[in-house]
């Protein structure tokens, strides 16, 4: 079934999503939610198109006023020429209908905006499986080129910190009552909090909730998390809000969710560009490699060592340490966009491997001439001992 599933997010359908085709980023969400495309398939299809969008976080209290907050927060985000993916995520809700229609009610005018997509998520039974399920629609939408997406869930245990850690920048929303902040601790939403967010600042009780908020971290010796009041419904710190977002996002970095799940986020063209061809190469796929870091140039690849990579005498076969460094060697040269194809490579041995044992193998131009490009490698144990050292030529076709 996977393989089924992965051909169609290949070729014109896979560039349809990646160029924002509305149709077929929902298309693609509402296979992720019948959960008709394996995590695999589509985590190879959207591979070195992750980690551009901004992902925002709000979790709270039902009634927090998170739908109401996000609305303004699309209205400046519009203002500021931005297309905005939301994922509203409610797991106590039966019906998707049902969540659909009060988010879509609630997100007022900019839900109909042209560069906003807003989609709802309720849970199926498992909340575990809801998470997965977000992870993947918003790896959708940020393939498909939004430059922010905004997860909206709610404050509900361990599920809601588990989607909260999809985001690069996460917001509790806490309305004013200490009562509202005394349930986010004993969910245990505040930790996770890079920016406290008191919503209703129009309401009596504002400044005291975030007075309330600042003690209780000095009180538990945590961070100073930022505390920002805002009145979604008037507008009234909005604009501060997102400043704040954005100044968190500029030093947290784009892309850094995918750092949770083991994932390298595509720092720019290069990376993307290698990451694309690493998830697109079976050989490389099939030996366990995973491609780790990439640029202009450059490439690493770690692979580590299975029963199956050894040879008679229980060490890390010699072939496995090249393909390993030819893949790197391969990847790097490639990350410029025009064809190379290797023409010549040696290498030498220095240390075997063994079992259990992780090789790095990273590849560096070492100079370019004409048509020809000069690479070596170097692999070794991680944070261990050089194993090999390789040097490669390729020749590039214009
Ligand atoms: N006074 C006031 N009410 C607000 C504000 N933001 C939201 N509300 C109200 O709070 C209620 C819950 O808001 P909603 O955004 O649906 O909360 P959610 O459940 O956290 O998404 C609604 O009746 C909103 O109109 C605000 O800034 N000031
Ligand atoms: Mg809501």
């Amino acid at each position: 079934m996977s393989t089924a599933h992965a051909s169609r997010f290949g070729g014109a359908a896979l560039e349809r999503l990646l160029a924002g085709e509305p149709r077929s980023v929902a298309l693609a969400i509402s296979e992720v939610e019948r959960g008709q495309i394996s995590s695999g398939a589509l985590a190879a299809a959207l591979a070195g198109h992750l980690g551009r969008a901004h992902v925002i976080g709000l979790t709270g209290a039902p009634g927090a006023g998170k739908s109401t907050l996000v609305d303004a927060l699309l209205g400046a985000l519009l203002a500021r020429g931005r297309r905005i993916g939301v994922v509203a995520v409610d797991p106590s809700s039966p019906l998707s209908g049902g969540a659909v229609l009060g988010d879509r009610v609630r997100m007022g005018p900019h839900g109909a905006h042209r560069d906003v997509y807003i989609r709802s998520l309720a849970s199926r039974g498992q909340l575990g499986g809801l998470s997965h399920c977000t992870r993947e629609v918003v790896d959708v939408l940020d393939a498909a080129g939004f430059d922010t997406v905004i997860v909206e869930t709610v404050g509900a245990g361990q599920s809601d910190v588990d989607i909260m850690n999809l985001a690069d920048t996460k917001l509790v929303a806490c309305p004013p009552g200490l009562g509202d902040a005394v349930q986010a601790i004993k969910a245990g939403i505040l930790e996770i909090a890079d920016i406290l967010v008191v919503t209703k600042s129009d309401l009596a009780g504002a400044a005291g909730t975030a007075a309330d908020l600042r003690q209780m971290q000095a009180l538990r010796g945590a961070a100073a998390v930022p505390v920002m009041a805002v009145c979604a419904t008037g507008g009234e710190g909005v604009a501060a809000l997102l400043d704040r977002i954005e100044g968190h996002r500029d030093r947290a970095g784009r892309g850094s969710r995918l750092r949770h799940c083991g994932q390298a986020p595509a720092a720019d063209e290069f990376a993307a560009r290698v990451y694309a061809l690493a998830a697109a190469d079976p050989f490389a796929r099939a030996l366990g490699m995973g491609c780790t870091e990439a640029g202009a140039g450059h490439a690493t690849v770690t692979l580590t060592l299975r029963e199956d990579h050894l040879n008679f005498m229980g060490s890390c076969h010699g072939g496995v340490v090249f393909a390993l460094a030819d893949t790197a060697f391969g990847l790097a040269a490639n990350s410029h966009g025009r064809v190379a194809a290797g023409i010549d490579a040696h290498i030498s041995y220095q240390h075997a491997a063994r079992r259990g044992q992780t090789l790095v193998a990273r590849a560096v131009e070492t100079s370019k001439s004409g048509r020809l490009g000069f690479y070596r490698v170097d692999v070794t144990l991680r944070d261990g001992p050089l194993v090999s050292t390789f040097s490669g030529t390729v020749s590039m076709k214009t």
